[in-house]
Protein backbone atom coordinates (compact mmCIF):
# COMPACT_ATOMS: atom_id res chain seq x y z
CA UNK A 1 0.00 0.00 0.00
CA UNK A 2 1.47 3.73 -0.99
CA UNK A 3 1.36 6.23 1.47
CA UNK A 4 -1.56 8.64 0.86
CA UNK A 5 -1.31 11.85 -0.70
CA UNK A 6 -0.64 14.64 1.78
CA UNK A 7 -2.30 17.18 -0.01
CA UNK A 8 -3.26 20.37 2.04
CA UNK A 9 -6.67 21.17 3.57
CA UNK A 10 -7.87 24.50 3.37
CA UNK A 11 -10.93 25.50 5.05
CA UNK A 12 -11.98 29.43 4.63
CA UNK A 13 -13.76 29.59 7.58
CA UNK A 14 -10.55 28.77 9.35
CA UNK A 15 -8.85 31.58 11.03
CA UNK A 16 -5.34 31.21 9.59
CA UNK A 17 -7.10 30.78 5.53
CA UNK A 18 -5.77 33.83 4.71
CA UNK A 19 -2.15 33.05 5.77
CA UNK A 20 -2.54 29.53 4.37
CA UNK A 21 -4.13 30.94 1.30
CA UNK A 22 -1.47 33.41 0.53
CA UNK A 23 1.36 30.70 0.61
CA UNK A 24 -0.16 28.39 -1.75
CA UNK A 25 -0.47 31.57 -4.47
CA UNK A 26 3.49 32.23 -3.88
CA UNK A 27 5.57 31.32 -6.96
CA UNK A 28 7.56 33.41 -9.20
CA UNK A 29 9.39 32.94 -11.96
CA UNK A 30 12.62 33.70 -10.22
CA UNK A 31 15.65 34.10 -12.46
CA UNK A 32 18.69 32.58 -11.94
CA UNK A 33 21.75 35.04 -12.17
CA UNK A 34 24.31 32.23 -13.61
CA UNK A 35 20.82 31.21 -16.41
CA UNK A 36 20.95 34.74 -17.20
CA UNK A 37 24.21 35.05 -18.07
CA UNK A 38 24.77 32.23 -19.35
CA UNK A 39 22.03 33.68 -21.83
CA UNK A 40 23.18 36.80 -22.57
CA UNK A 41 26.80 35.01 -23.58
CA UNK A 42 24.92 32.98 -26.10
CA UNK A 43 22.66 35.61 -27.68
CA UNK A 44 25.67 37.60 -27.92
CA UNK A 45 27.78 34.73 -29.30
CA UNK A 46 24.80 33.51 -32.61
CA UNK A 47 24.32 37.36 -32.53
CA UNK A 48 27.99 37.90 -33.37
CA UNK A 49 28.93 34.46 -35.65
CA UNK A 50 25.60 33.38 -36.66
CA UNK A 51 25.78 29.84 -38.16
CA UNK A 52 29.56 28.91 -37.02
CA UNK A 53 28.32 29.90 -32.90
CA UNK A 54 24.77 28.01 -33.39
CA UNK A 55 26.44 25.15 -34.73
CA UNK A 56 28.75 24.66 -32.05
CA UNK A 57 26.07 25.39 -29.59
CA UNK A 58 24.14 22.69 -30.67
CA UNK A 59 27.28 20.23 -30.76
CA UNK A 60 27.73 20.93 -27.25
CA UNK A 61 24.29 21.16 -25.84
CA UNK A 62 22.35 18.51 -28.16
CA UNK A 63 25.36 16.44 -28.94
CA UNK A 64 24.51 16.95 -32.52
CA UNK A 65 27.17 17.49 -34.99
CA UNK A 66 26.48 18.73 -38.31
CA UNK A 67 28.59 20.09 -41.03
CA UNK A 68 26.33 23.02 -41.54
CA UNK A 69 23.17 24.96 -40.18
CA UNK A 70 21.20 23.85 -43.39
CA UNK A 71 22.10 20.13 -42.80
CA UNK A 72 19.62 20.84 -39.70
CA UNK A 73 16.77 21.50 -41.40
CA UNK A 74 13.89 18.96 -42.16
CA UNK A 75 12.63 19.02 -45.25
CA UNK A 76 8.63 18.71 -45.93
CA UNK A 77 9.36 15.58 -47.31
CA UNK A 78 10.98 14.22 -44.06
CA UNK A 79 7.77 15.75 -41.95
CA UNK A 80 5.46 13.94 -44.55
CA UNK A 81 7.28 10.71 -44.02
CA UNK A 82 6.84 11.36 -40.26
CA UNK A 83 3.51 12.23 -40.64
CA UNK A 84 2.70 8.70 -42.96
CA UNK A 85 4.94 6.84 -40.94
CA UNK A 86 2.42 6.74 -37.68
CA UNK A 87 -0.09 4.48 -37.16
CA UNK A 88 -3.27 5.16 -38.31
CA UNK A 89 -4.92 5.92 -35.14
CA UNK A 90 -2.52 8.62 -34.10
CA UNK A 91 -2.65 10.04 -37.53
CA UNK A 92 -6.34 10.26 -37.46
CA UNK A 93 -6.24 12.14 -34.20
CA UNK A 94 -3.23 14.57 -34.96
CA UNK A 95 -6.16 15.45 -38.23
CA UNK A 96 -8.78 15.76 -36.16
CA UNK A 97 -7.37 17.85 -33.86
CA UNK A 98 -6.10 19.73 -36.29
CA UNK A 99 -9.19 20.56 -38.06
CA UNK A 100 -11.03 21.74 -34.77
CA UNK A 101 -8.48 23.70 -33.51
CA UNK A 102 -8.24 25.11 -36.99
CA UNK A 103 -12.27 25.99 -37.08
CA UNK A 104 -11.99 27.35 -33.89
CA UNK A 105 -9.32 30.00 -34.79
CA UNK A 106 -10.91 30.65 -38.09
CA UNK A 107 -14.27 31.82 -35.76
CA UNK A 108 -11.17 34.34 -33.92
CA UNK A 109 -10.24 35.58 -37.59
CA UNK A 110 -13.76 36.48 -38.47
CA UNK A 111 -14.31 38.06 -34.81
CA UNK A 112 -11.31 39.92 -34.01
CA UNK A 113 -8.40 40.08 -36.56
CA UNK A 114 -10.20 42.11 -39.59
CA UNK A 115 -9.76 45.70 -41.07
CA UNK A 116 -12.24 47.86 -40.77
CA UNK A 117 -13.15 51.97 -41.78
CA UNK A 118 -15.86 54.26 -41.47
CA UNK A 119 -16.31 57.79 -42.56
CA UNK A 120 -17.04 61.33 -41.19
CA UNK A 121 -19.72 63.51 -42.07
CA UNK A 122 -16.98 65.35 -43.68
CA UNK A 123 -15.91 62.49 -45.64
CA UNK A 124 -12.73 62.08 -43.46
CA UNK A 125 -11.59 58.35 -43.54
CA UNK A 126 -10.74 56.84 -40.06
CA UNK A 127 -9.92 52.70 -39.56
CA UNK A 128 -8.13 50.19 -38.73
CA UNK A 129 -6.18 47.76 -40.76
CA UNK A 130 -5.28 44.43 -39.67
CA UNK A 131 -1.72 42.53 -41.51
CA UNK A 132 -0.39 39.37 -40.03
CA UNK A 133 3.34 39.57 -39.43
CA UNK A 134 5.28 38.56 -41.97
CA UNK A 135 7.56 35.62 -40.47
CA UNK A 136 7.07 33.90 -36.85
CA UNK A 137 9.30 31.88 -35.09
CA UNK A 138 7.66 29.30 -32.82
CA UNK A 139 9.77 27.65 -30.34
CA UNK A 140 8.85 23.41 -29.61
CA UNK A 141 10.72 22.01 -26.63
CA UNK A 142 12.47 18.67 -26.96
CA UNK A 143 12.96 15.85 -24.53
CA UNK A 144 10.71 15.72 -21.72
CA UNK A 145 8.37 18.22 -22.59
CA UNK A 146 7.93 17.40 -26.55
CA UNK A 147 4.38 18.31 -27.12
CA UNK A 148 2.77 17.82 -30.84
CA UNK A 149 -0.21 18.99 -29.17
CA UNK A 150 1.33 22.73 -28.82
CA UNK A 151 2.87 22.55 -32.03
CA UNK A 152 -0.93 22.50 -33.79
CA UNK A 153 -1.88 25.63 -30.62
CA UNK A 154 1.34 27.65 -31.98
CA UNK A 155 1.18 26.84 -36.03
CA UNK A 156 -2.56 26.83 -36.43
CA UNK A 157 -3.64 30.11 -35.15
CA UNK A 158 -0.39 31.66 -37.28
CA UNK A 159 -1.72 29.98 -40.19
CA UNK A 160 -5.25 31.07 -40.23
CA UNK A 161 -4.17 34.46 -39.46
CA UNK A 162 -2.29 34.25 -42.94
CA UNK A 163 1.55 34.48 -42.01
CA UNK A 164 2.81 33.52 -45.15
CA UNK A 165 6.56 31.90 -43.52
CA UNK A 166 5.99 29.73 -40.21
CA UNK A 167 9.60 28.74 -39.04
CA UNK A 168 9.79 25.89 -36.11
CA UNK A 169 12.78 25.08 -34.12
CA UNK A 170 13.29 22.58 -32.06
CA UNK A 171 15.99 20.77 -30.36
CA UNK A 172 16.59 16.95 -30.77
CA UNK A 173 19.04 15.96 -28.19
CA UNK A 174 21.82 13.19 -29.07
CA UNK A 175 19.97 13.85 -32.99
CA UNK A 176 16.08 11.91 -31.29
CA UNK A 177 13.63 13.38 -33.64
CA UNK A 178 10.07 13.21 -32.32
CA UNK A 179 7.70 11.67 -35.10
CA UNK A 180 4.75 12.69 -33.72
CA UNK A 181 5.94 16.53 -33.20
CA UNK A 182 7.19 16.40 -36.85
CA UNK A 183 4.21 14.91 -38.26
CA UNK A 184 2.47 17.74 -36.38
CA UNK A 185 4.26 20.22 -38.49
CA UNK A 186 3.44 18.71 -41.26
CA UNK A 187 -0.33 18.72 -40.08
CA UNK A 188 -0.23 22.04 -39.06
CA UNK A 189 1.73 23.92 -41.94
CA UNK A 190 5.18 24.72 -40.43
CA UNK A 191 6.78 25.99 -43.40
CA UNK A 192 10.49 25.29 -42.26
CA UNK A 193 11.83 23.32 -39.55
CA UNK A 194 15.24 23.25 -37.54
CA UNK A 195 16.59 20.87 -35.25
CA UNK A 196 18.11 23.64 -33.31
CA UNK A 197 17.33 24.63 -29.64
CA UNK A 198 17.92 26.69 -26.40
CA UNK A 199 18.34 29.93 -26.14
CA UNK A 200 21.03 29.72 -29.36
CA UNK A 201 17.89 29.08 -31.01
CA UNK A 202 16.05 31.84 -29.89
CA UNK A 203 18.95 34.17 -30.76
CA UNK A 204 19.16 32.85 -34.25
CA UNK A 205 15.20 33.39 -34.92
CA UNK A 206 15.57 36.95 -33.38
CA UNK A 207 18.39 38.18 -35.46
CA UNK A 208 18.62 35.48 -38.10
CA UNK A 209 22.21 34.11 -39.27
CA UNK A 210 23.09 33.17 -42.67
CA UNK A 211 20.64 29.68 -43.18
CA UNK A 212 17.88 30.80 -40.15
CA UNK A 213 15.75 33.91 -41.38
CA UNK A 214 15.10 35.82 -38.77
CA UNK A 215 11.69 36.38 -37.68
CA UNK A 216 9.10 39.08 -36.04
CA UNK A 217 7.57 37.40 -33.32
CA UNK A 218 8.77 34.02 -31.33
CA UNK A 219 5.87 32.15 -29.60
CA UNK A 220 5.98 28.67 -27.82
CA UNK A 221 7.11 27.54 -24.67
CA UNK A 222 10.54 26.40 -22.91
CA UNK A 223 12.90 25.90 -20.41
CA UNK A 224 14.44 28.72 -18.27
CA UNK A 225 17.16 29.16 -20.69
CA UNK A 226 14.27 29.45 -23.50
CA UNK A 227 12.62 32.12 -21.31
CA UNK A 228 15.33 34.30 -20.28
CA UNK A 229 16.09 34.47 -23.92
CA UNK A 230 12.64 35.53 -25.00
CA UNK A 231 12.63 37.76 -22.56
CA UNK A 232 16.39 39.10 -23.35
CA UNK A 233 15.35 39.66 -27.41
CA UNK A 234 11.76 41.07 -25.91
CA UNK A 235 12.04 44.42 -28.39
CA UNK A 236 14.06 42.77 -31.46
CA UNK A 237 11.27 40.91 -31.49
CA UNK A 238 7.77 39.87 -30.45
CA UNK A 239 7.20 37.60 -27.97
CA UNK A 240 4.05 35.60 -26.61
CA UNK A 241 4.34 34.97 -22.95
CA UNK A 242 6.10 33.35 -20.58
CA UNK A 243 4.75 30.74 -19.44
CA UNK A 244 4.80 29.32 -15.53
CA UNK A 245 3.75 25.90 -14.62
CA UNK A 246 0.55 24.54 -15.64
CA UNK A 247 -2.44 24.82 -13.26
CA UNK A 248 -6.31 23.28 -12.65
CA UNK A 249 -8.96 24.69 -10.73
CA UNK A 250 -11.86 22.86 -10.08
CA UNK A 251 -14.44 24.11 -8.73
CA UNK A 252 -17.11 21.80 -7.75
CA UNK A 253 -20.51 21.09 -5.91
CA UNK A 254 -20.31 17.82 -5.49
CA UNK A 255 -22.54 16.18 -8.45
CA UNK A 256 -19.19 14.94 -10.53
CA UNK A 257 -17.80 11.21 -9.66
CA UNK A 258 -15.24 12.30 -7.39
CA UNK A 259 -12.46 9.73 -9.64
CA UNK A 260 -13.35 12.24 -12.36
CA UNK A 261 -12.35 15.33 -10.45
CA UNK A 262 -9.30 13.13 -8.57
CA UNK A 263 -8.33 12.87 -12.31
CA UNK A 264 -8.66 16.12 -13.57
CA UNK A 265 -6.57 16.68 -11.01
CA UNK A 266 -3.91 14.94 -11.51
CA UNK A 267 -3.86 15.74 -15.53
CA UNK A 268 -2.15 19.11 -14.51
CA UNK A 269 -0.14 17.62 -11.71
CA UNK A 270 1.42 14.95 -13.98
CA UNK A 271 2.90 17.65 -15.94
CA UNK A 272 5.49 19.23 -13.38
CA UNK A 273 6.39 19.07 -9.68
CA UNK A 274 5.81 22.70 -9.80
CA UNK A 275 2.07 22.67 -11.41
CA UNK A 276 -0.56 23.31 -9.36
CA UNK A 277 -3.96 21.65 -8.55
CA UNK A 278 -6.58 23.18 -6.19
CA UNK A 279 -10.20 22.12 -5.26
CA UNK A 280 -13.02 24.76 -4.12
CA UNK A 281 -15.98 22.84 -2.72
CA UNK A 282 -18.53 23.88 0.15
CA UNK A 283 -19.03 20.05 0.93
CA UNK A 284 -16.29 18.87 3.59
CA UNK A 285 -18.27 15.27 2.59
CA UNK A 286 -16.86 15.32 -1.14
CA UNK A 287 -13.46 16.95 -0.32
CA UNK A 288 -13.18 13.56 1.50
CA UNK A 289 -14.42 11.43 -1.20
CA UNK A 290 -12.18 12.97 -3.53
CA UNK A 291 -9.41 12.52 -1.37
CA UNK A 292 -9.83 8.70 -1.25
CA UNK A 293 -10.16 8.92 -4.84
CA UNK A 294 -6.68 10.52 -4.88
CA UNK A 295 -5.04 7.78 -2.53
CA UNK A 296 -6.66 4.98 -4.64
CA UNK A 297 -5.76 6.22 -7.72
CA UNK A 298 -2.32 7.63 -7.28
CA UNK A 299 -0.73 4.27 -7.33
CA UNK A 300 -1.95 3.55 -10.95
CA UNK A 301 -0.19 6.39 -12.59
CA UNK A 302 3.14 6.18 -14.45
CA UNK A 303 4.04 9.63 -13.42
CA UNK A 304 2.82 9.36 -9.82
CA UNK A 305 6.07 10.72 -8.87
CA UNK A 306 5.31 13.58 -10.18
CA UNK A 307 1.80 13.95 -9.65
CA UNK A 308 2.34 13.36 -5.96
CA UNK A 309 5.34 16.00 -5.75
CA UNK A 310 3.12 18.71 -7.13
CA UNK A 311 0.04 17.61 -4.78
CA UNK A 312 2.15 17.91 -1.68
CA UNK A 313 3.72 20.93 -3.13
CA UNK A 314 1.49 23.33 -4.23
CA UNK A 315 -1.92 21.52 -3.89
CA UNK A 316 -5.43 22.16 -1.65
CA UNK A 317 -8.63 20.95 -1.56
CA UNK A 318 -10.10 24.25 -0.21
CA UNK A 319 -13.45 23.81 1.87
CA UNK A 320 -15.56 26.81 1.07
CA UNK A 321 -18.62 28.49 2.66
CA UNK A 322 -20.36 28.04 -0.64
CA UNK A 323 -20.08 28.27 -4.18
CA UNK A 324 -20.49 31.96 -4.62
CA UNK A 325 -17.39 32.41 -2.27
CA UNK A 326 -15.37 29.39 -4.29
CA UNK A 327 -16.08 31.74 -7.34
CA UNK A 328 -14.42 34.91 -5.61
CA UNK A 329 -11.65 32.46 -4.65
CA UNK A 330 -11.17 31.54 -7.84
CA UNK A 331 -11.01 35.36 -9.27
CA UNK A 332 -8.33 36.31 -6.98
CA UNK A 333 -6.69 32.76 -8.23
CA UNK A 334 -7.31 33.85 -12.07
CA UNK A 335 -5.67 30.25 -12.67
CA UNK A 336 -4.97 29.19 -16.14
CA UNK A 337 -7.56 26.42 -16.27
CA UNK A 338 -10.72 26.99 -14.56
CA UNK A 339 -13.20 23.35 -14.43
CA UNK A 340 -16.53 24.53 -13.06
CA UNK A 341 -17.84 20.75 -12.43
CA UNK A 342 -21.20 21.58 -11.18
CA UNK A 343 -24.93 20.92 -12.06
CA UNK A 344 -25.74 24.01 -13.26
CA UNK A 345 -22.12 25.54 -14.62
CA UNK A 346 -23.33 28.89 -16.57
CA UNK A 347 -24.99 30.19 -13.09
CA UNK A 348 -21.07 30.21 -11.84
CA UNK A 349 -19.70 31.17 -14.91
CA UNK A 350 -21.04 34.23 -14.45
CA UNK A 351 -19.02 34.85 -11.61
CA UNK A 352 -16.09 34.07 -12.87
CA UNK A 353 -14.02 36.55 -13.97
CA UNK A 354 -10.74 35.72 -14.48
CA UNK A 355 -9.45 32.79 -15.85
CA UNK A 356 -7.58 31.11 -19.21
CA UNK A 357 -9.82 28.78 -20.06
CA UNK A 358 -13.26 28.20 -18.71
CA UNK A 359 -14.21 24.94 -18.89
CA UNK A 360 -18.09 24.08 -18.04
CA UNK A 361 -20.06 21.05 -16.79
CA UNK A 362 -18.97 17.44 -15.91
CA UNK A 363 -18.22 15.91 -19.19
CA UNK A 364 -15.90 19.01 -20.52
CA UNK A 365 -12.25 17.45 -18.78
CA UNK A 366 -9.30 19.74 -18.91
CA UNK A 367 -7.60 17.25 -21.10
CA UNK A 368 -10.17 17.45 -24.32
CA UNK A 369 -9.11 21.39 -24.43
CA UNK A 370 -5.65 20.50 -24.36
CA UNK A 371 -5.81 18.39 -27.20
CA UNK A 372 -8.86 18.48 -29.32
CA UNK A 373 -11.91 20.64 -28.51
CA UNK A 374 -10.50 23.76 -30.35
CA UNK A 375 -9.52 26.72 -28.17
CA UNK A 376 -6.33 27.09 -27.78
CA UNK A 377 -4.50 25.41 -25.15
CA UNK A 378 -1.49 28.30 -24.36
CA UNK A 379 -3.15 29.92 -21.81
CA UNK A 380 -1.99 33.08 -19.20
CA UNK A 381 -0.42 31.16 -15.80
CA UNK A 382 1.02 32.49 -12.05
CA UNK A 383 -2.33 34.78 -11.92
CA UNK A 384 -1.24 36.62 -15.38
CA UNK A 385 -5.30 35.57 -16.67
CA UNK A 386 -6.46 39.08 -14.96
CA UNK A 387 -4.85 41.04 -17.65
CA UNK A 388 -4.09 38.41 -20.33
CA UNK A 389 -5.51 36.23 -22.84
CA UNK A 390 -5.00 32.58 -24.42
CA UNK A 391 -2.62 32.56 -27.81
CA UNK A 392 -4.61 33.30 -30.90
CA UNK A 393 -5.14 34.59 -34.45
CA UNK A 394 -4.93 38.07 -32.98
CA UNK A 395 -1.77 37.19 -31.31
CA UNK A 396 -0.12 36.89 -35.45
CA UNK A 397 -1.88 40.12 -36.57
CA UNK A 398 -0.85 43.75 -35.94
CA UNK A 399 -3.07 46.59 -36.25
CA UNK A 400 -2.30 49.67 -38.24
CA UNK A 401 -4.52 53.23 -38.12
CA UNK A 402 -5.71 54.39 -41.27
CA UNK A 403 -6.49 57.98 -41.92
CA UNK A 404 -7.87 60.00 -44.58
CA UNK A 405 -8.49 63.45 -43.81
CA UNK A 406 -10.55 64.94 -46.52
CA UNK A 407 -10.61 68.70 -47.50
CA UNK A 408 -13.98 69.71 -45.53
CA UNK A 409 -12.09 67.61 -42.54
CA UNK A 410 -9.08 69.63 -42.52
CA UNK A 411 -10.86 72.50 -42.17
CA UNK A 412 -12.18 71.48 -38.47
CA UNK A 413 -9.28 69.41 -37.09
CA UNK A 414 -6.45 72.31 -38.32
CA UNK A 415 -7.57 74.79 -35.88
CA UNK A 416 -7.81 72.55 -32.91
CA UNK A 417 -4.50 70.38 -33.71
CA UNK A 418 -2.82 73.91 -34.22
CA UNK A 419 -4.06 75.13 -31.14
CA UNK A 420 -2.53 71.77 -28.74
CA UNK A 421 0.53 72.07 -30.61
CA UNK A 422 1.21 75.55 -30.08
CA UNK A 423 0.22 74.53 -26.66
CA UNK A 424 3.02 72.03 -26.63
CA UNK A 425 6.01 74.43 -28.39
CA UNK A 426 5.93 72.81 -31.76
CA UNK A 427 5.25 75.01 -34.43
CA UNK A 428 6.21 72.67 -37.25
CA UNK A 429 3.18 70.69 -36.08
CA UNK A 430 1.10 73.37 -35.63
CA UNK A 431 1.88 75.28 -39.08
CA UNK A 432 2.04 71.74 -40.94
CA UNK A 433 -1.54 71.89 -39.84
CA UNK A 434 -2.77 75.06 -40.67
CA UNK A 435 -1.15 75.37 -43.79
CA UNK A 436 -4.31 72.71 -45.08
CA UNK A 437 -6.76 75.62 -43.59
CA UNK A 438 -8.30 77.58 -46.66
CA UNK A 439 -6.38 75.28 -49.54
CA UNK A 440 -7.67 77.77 -52.34
CA UNK A 441 -4.42 79.92 -51.30
CA UNK A 442 -2.09 77.29 -51.52
CA UNK A 443 0.49 77.31 -54.00
CA UNK A 444 -0.77 74.95 -56.93
CA UNK A 445 1.69 71.97 -56.97
CA UNK A 446 4.25 72.21 -59.42
CA UNK A 447 3.94 70.87 -62.80
N1 LIG B 1 -1.93 21.63 -20.26
C1 LIG B 1 -0.81 22.14 -21.03
C2 LIG B 1 -0.81 21.75 -22.45
C3 LIG B 1 -0.66 20.32 -22.75
N2 LIG B 1 -1.24 19.32 -22.10
C4 LIG B 1 0.03 19.75 -23.77
C5 LIG B 1 -0.94 18.19 -22.68
N3 LIG B 1 -0.15 18.44 -23.70
C6 LIG B 1 -0.83 23.66 -21.01
O1 LIG B 1 -1.24 24.17 -19.88
ZN1 LIG C 1 -2.02 19.47 -20.11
Amino acid sequence: MSRPVNIRHLSTASADFEAQFGALQHWSAETDAAIESRVAEIIADVRARGDAALLELTARFDGVQAASVAALEIGREELRAAFEGLPATQRAALQAAAERVRRYHQRQLEASSRSWHYRDADGTLLGQKVTPLDRVGIYVPGGKAAYPSSVLMNAIPAQVAGVPEIVMVVPTPRGEKNALVLAAAFVAGAHRVFTVGGAQAVAALAYGTATVPRVDKITGPGNAYVASAKRRVFGQVGIDMIAGPSEILVLADGSTPAEWVAMDLFSQAEHDELAQSILLCPSADYIAQVQAAIDRLLPEMPRQEVIRASLEGRGALILTRSLEEACEISNRIAPEHLEVSTTEPGRWEKLLKHAGAIFLGAYTSESLGDYCAGPNHVLPTSGTARFSSPLGVYDFVKRSSLIEVSEAGAQVLGPVAATLAYGEGLQGHARAAEMRLNPQAAPAPAA
